[in-house]
């Protein structure tokens, strides 16, 4: 806890969006999402405080090799990451969560130039999980004095409508994790495409990305041997129960993490045990289950190179470089915005050249 007026406290800044609009969203998407003929509820309702704190223990599973796997690449590359980015540069970082990798990248900045010699770096954590945003910016603010941390409580889109326009102070927008495959496919390049409006030339999007790999690896990360991630996944249920006066019964719908090859996905979703009726009493409704019958509350998508690059390349992005880890599960890629010759003369007329592309590898 830090105190009001104290330096700590002037380095540290949370926005929220305000909680009726979050539950007010929540209601109509739970709505909406289970009066469908195939169920479903968004995978971003997952994360309410109790869900992110899963989600953190997740990270901890040995099946889940996807955290580690990322870490091990920032362990190596973060100092030329952050080498290849100005000092004075704003991170900011999409889904922040704890922002226990992140800290890999501050301590590289930091080292370039120690001490009170360091500029002052400004990081602004997006994440829709405030509780999560208030405990780990406050932490990071204690941690590192040269730290300045502007915190948004908001979905992406929203929080990058704050980021102000590309040619504002240096950026390096991170979306670590692989929450780049939670969105679909035609989704994640709309997406990044808006990232990339908000990048000036000099700007770069450091994103990690899970890839394609044995089905039985990929299964056994999202079904874990100590049933956290049933709990992560069932935590929505039981999240309507608390929000929305809802009844269901959380023994009665099962936990299953499939992959589909052609979406190359794991889906997840809640499997009905039984035929059976819930009501959600704050939305006047009552739904029917058959046996058996599913509601998907995740897609992941794993990539391939050649996915990854057609994604940068569908996004306006093209792949500056890209590390792996050793064992080759997962990839973290430094993207710049690809230079179009019309956006080169446009710079050119106003007297503002952009340097022309360089090669992706
Ligand atoms: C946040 N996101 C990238 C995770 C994933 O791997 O798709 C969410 C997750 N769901 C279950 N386990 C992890």
């Amino acid at each position: 806890m830090i105190a009001a007026g104290t330096e700590e406290a002037q380095r540290f800044r949370l926005l929220a969006v305000d909680d009726d609009q979050v539950r007010d969203d929540f209601a109509a998407a739970v709505r909406h999402g289970l009066l469908q003929r195939n169920k479903m509820l968004p995978c971003r309702y997952l994360y309410d405080a109790r869900g992110s704190l899963l989600f953190e223990e997740i990270c901890r599973q040995p099946e889940y090799y996807l955290t580690r796997a990322e870490q091990e690449i920032l362990d190596a590359r973060a100092g030329e990451i952050a080498a290849r980015v100005p000092p004075d540069t704003t991170i900011v970082e999409l889904g922040a969560g704890s922002a226990k990798k992140t800290r890999t990248l501050f301590d590289a900045f930091f080292s370039r130039a120690p001490g009170t010699r360091a500029p002052r770096l400004r990081y602004v954590p997006i994440d829709i999980s405030r509780a999560m945003l208030a405990a780990s910016g406050r932490r990071l603010v204690e941690e590192y004095p040269r730290l300045e941390v502007q915190a948004l409580a908001a979905e992406y889109r929203a929080g990058l409508a704050a980021l102000g326009p590309s040619e504002a102070r240096p950026k390096l927008v991170l979306w670590l994790g692989s929450n780049v495959g939670n969105f679909r496919r035609a989704d994640a390049a709309r997406f990044l495409a808006s990232v990339r409006r908000r990048l000036g030339a000099a700007d770069r999007l450091l994103m990690g990305v899970d890839l394609r790999k044995s089905p039985a690896v990929l299964e056994a990360a999202y079904d874990d041997a100590a049933g956290v991630t049933a709990r992560f996944n069932r935590n929505l249920l039981a999240r309507i129960n608390r929000e929305l006066d809802g009844e269901f019964d959380l023994e009665r719908f099962a936990h299953r993490a499939r992959w589909h090859e052609r979406r190359g996905a794991v889906e997840l979703a809640l499997v009905s045990v039984g035929a059976q009726r819930v009501a959600i009493r704050a939305l006047g409704i009552e739904l029917a289950f058959a046996d058996g019958e599913a509601i998907h509350t995740e897609s992941s998508y794993k990539y391939s190179a050649g996915e990854l690059a057609r994604l940068a390349a569908a996004s306006g992005l093209r792949v500056e470089t890209r590390w792996r880890d050793d064992a080759h599960r997962f990839a973290l890629v430094l993207l710049a915005p690809r230079v179009t010759r019309a956006r080169r003369r446009r710079a050119a007329a106003r007297g503002r050249p952009v340097s022309p592309p360089a090669r992706g590898r």
